[in-house]
């Protein structure tokens, strides 16, 4: 065998492995804290807004990241029942995820908690938003 094959050989061994990590992409949707509302949320860097709609890919990973001031927990408010992993973002920068393995169509909204310690008698502007998202996924 030739250095040549011998190299052919090992990287097609190393695109075999990466594969598995490809198959499904990961979409993040980033919650923070805002001033008027106290906080909002986008789908990757998209615009902010307490109401949202994405449309995914069936095998899609979300991704939520919470950066807000107080705790989120994330709830599914319609659709097929999905699991909800590390759901209660009860920290800075928590993250849940939810994988989409099935077509149809999926409501999430937060439950927040108070401000952390830290951000105690934090003032914002207006009522706080309910946050709402409906995700299609085709
Ligand atoms: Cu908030």
């Amino acid at each position: 065998m030739s250095i040549k094959r011998t190299t052919l050989l090992a990287v097609a061994a190393a695109l075999v492995a990466v594969s598995p990590a490809a198959a499904g992409s990961t979409t993040t949707i980033t919650i923070s804290h805002e001033m008027k509302g106290c906080h909002m949320w986008q789908v990757g860097s998209g615009k902010l807004a307490p109401n949202l709609n994405a449309t995914l890919k069936a095998g899609t990973t979300l991704r939520f990241v919470n950066n807000d001031i107080m705790p989120h927990k994330l709830i599914q408010s319609g659709g097929p029942k999905l699991t909800l992993v590390h759901a209660n973002m009860n920290q800075m920068s928590a993250v849940s995820t939810v994988e989409l393995t099935h077509k149809g169509t999926y409501r999430f909204t937060t439950k927040p908690g108070e401000d952390y310690k830290l951000f105690a008698g934090h003032k914002t502007i207006g009522e706080d938003y309910v946050l709402h998202l409906t995700v299609h996924v085709k």
